[in-house]
């Protein structure tokens, strides 16, 4: 077992110290990759910076296009190929509380995939307007019920990979560039059979920095449920008649 804690991150410089501080006060034996789209706040140097206080942290800047999405594919990727394993994803913006961070692996001995849950039972969502809260439970509901994924928090951004489910979810080929990555690869575990759970957690409201939720990226999580819905099943149909070639008569 080599876990690892991947994070991305665009303009977060004044959360990174933070974070990088409660991680190591909950697991200081766990490496971090910071994966970072060329934030113009120093995001990067600064994480950089705290590298001799954190000998398991690694840095790596991203060049192109940029996205939440295309950096965790990416990152993803490296630390498979590194053998790491299992891989908890969060939030830089401390809205994810590193707290949870030994449930969470201790779910993964059991589960391929486990999910840092604010709609399981005990789990819990603090200083979010109910307005955010109602359209984050509308969400979850429109993609249960578009794709199928049976879980409560199918767009939660905290979670916990076995390598196998990783591997499973063939990185390559994700499509979804912003938040919806978080929609399509729990609909690919799911749809790979993976042994996917629930682990409560209580997520809290950014307080400092931006959001980077943009009309593109809303409208991106919007179409995402219906093309996996649609071409998520012609894809599959594709790969099984491929797979038994027809002989000629
Ligand atoms: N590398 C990289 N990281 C990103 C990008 N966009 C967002 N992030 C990071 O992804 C995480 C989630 O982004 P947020 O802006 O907090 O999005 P959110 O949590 O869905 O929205 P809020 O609730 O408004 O905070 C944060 O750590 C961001 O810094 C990007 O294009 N590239
Ligand atoms: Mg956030």
């Amino acid at each position: 077992m080599r876990p690892i804690v991947v994070v991305p991150t665009y303009n977060e410089v004044e959360n990174v110290p933070v974070l990088l501080a409660r991680i190591a006060a909950v697991a200081p034996d766990i490496a971090v990759l910071i994966v970072d789209d060329q934030s113009p706040d120093g995001t990067a140097e600064a994480a950089l910076s705290l590298a001799g206080a954190y000998p398991l942290l690694q840095v790596m800047t991203r060049t192109g296009p940029r996205g939440l999405g295309l950096a965790y594919v990416e990152a993803f990727q490296r630390v498979l190929g590194e053998g790491y394993g299992p891989v908890v994803q969060m939030d830089a913006d401390l809205s994810h509380d590193p707290v949870h961070l030994p449930q969470l692996f201790a779910a993964a001995r059991t589960y391929d995939l486990v999910i840092g849950s604010r709609y399981c039972r005990d789990g819990a969502v603090r200083d979010w307007p109910v307005r955010r809260i109602l359209l984050s439970r509308l969400a979850n509901c429109y993609v249960r019920a578009v794709t199928g994924v049976p879980t409560a928090d199918a767009t939660a951004g905290y979670r916990c990979w076995s390598r196998r489910a990783l591997e499973a979810v063939d990185l390559p080929t994700v499509q979804s560039k912003g938040y919806a990555f978080q929609i399509e690869m729990a609909y690919r575990a799911h749809r790979s059979g993976m042994r996917i759970t629930e682990a409560p957690i209580t997520f809290c409201d950014r307080t400092r920095g931006s959001s980077k939720m943009s009309g593109r990226v809303i409208s991106e999580a919007i179409l995402v449920p219906w093309r996996l819905r649609l071409h998520g099943s012609l894809h599959q149909h594709a790969v099984v008649s491929t797979a038994r070639p027809r002989v000629p008569r």
